[in-house]
């Protein structure tokens, strides 16, 4: 706006101090120059104004590709992050897994498949020994599979031991000390006969050939070693 004033001022002045003639040629020079010093500052606006609008775009466009970088570090930190607790956890886990094991080997108490078994040294009869077995905070073995019943008889040999199986609550239904029915078993080739009479709970350890059928029925208030087993969770 300063430019043009002066253009103006500096025209009239020259008017005055020309001829009339002169005057108009050079008026019309100036007014010619002005204009095309109009049209020139119009252009430069435009083209500030396009280079404002542009770069308002890629601040924009600048923040939502750091908001997005920031949303997509933040998931894979709290993933991270609960990976890192779930770790955590279960290394706590085996620590105590480990320890409980290490305590309870030291206490004569052997590992297989992720049971604890103990064998007692003394003798009594059936719920006298399931009694020591809770005491120990286990129960009388449940002989889930033939690998189970195969190491029971290589740790016992041929000595005869409860196991954690009766059909005291109703005759010929045998049932497992936590409730369940019995599916497959073990039995010695005659048994379960109920010799005595009143044959109600389990021993393993039968003399018999096969290296795995050792189970037979005795008189629950025999007295035998006993076989406690701890599930390890
Ligand atoms: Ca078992
Ligand atoms: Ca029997």
């Amino acid at each position: 706006m300063e430019i043009n004033k002066n253009i103006y001022e500096n025209t009239e002045v020259i008017k005055d101090n020309r001829s009339d003639s002169d005057s108009e040629d050079l008026y019309v020079v100036m007014k010619g120059e002005l204009e095309t010093q109009k049209t020139r500052n119009k252009k430069t606006e435009r083209s500030g104004s396009r280079c404002s609008r542009l770069t308002a775009v890629c601040l924009g466009l600048l923040c939502v590709l750091l908001l997005t970088v920031i949303l997509v570090l933040q998931t894979r930190y709290n993933s991270l992050t609960a990976e890192r607790d779930q770790l955590k956890k279960e290394r706590e886990g085996l620590q105590r897994r480990l320890s409980e094991m290490g305590e309870a080997c030291r206490q004569g108490w052997r590992y297989f498949n992720s049971s604890m078994y103990y064998i007692s040294t003394e003798k009594k009869n059936w719920n006298e020994s399931r009694q020591d077995c809770r005491e120990r905070g286990a129960d009388l073995v449940i002989i889930n599979s033939r690998q189970e019943q195969e190491f029971i008889r290589q740790t016992l040999g041929s000595i005869y031991a409860w196991i954690g199986l009766t059909d005291v609550e109703t005759e010929g239904t045998w049932k497992w000390v936590d409730g369940t029915g019995l599916t497959t078993g073990y039995w010695d080739t005659k048994e379960p006969n109920s010799f005595a009479g009143d044959e109600d709970c389990v021993i393993t350890g039968q003399l018999g050939s096969d290296s795995v059928l050792k189970w037979a029925d005795c008189p629950c208030n025999d007295r035998f070693i006993w076989i406690c087993e701890k599930i390890l969770k």
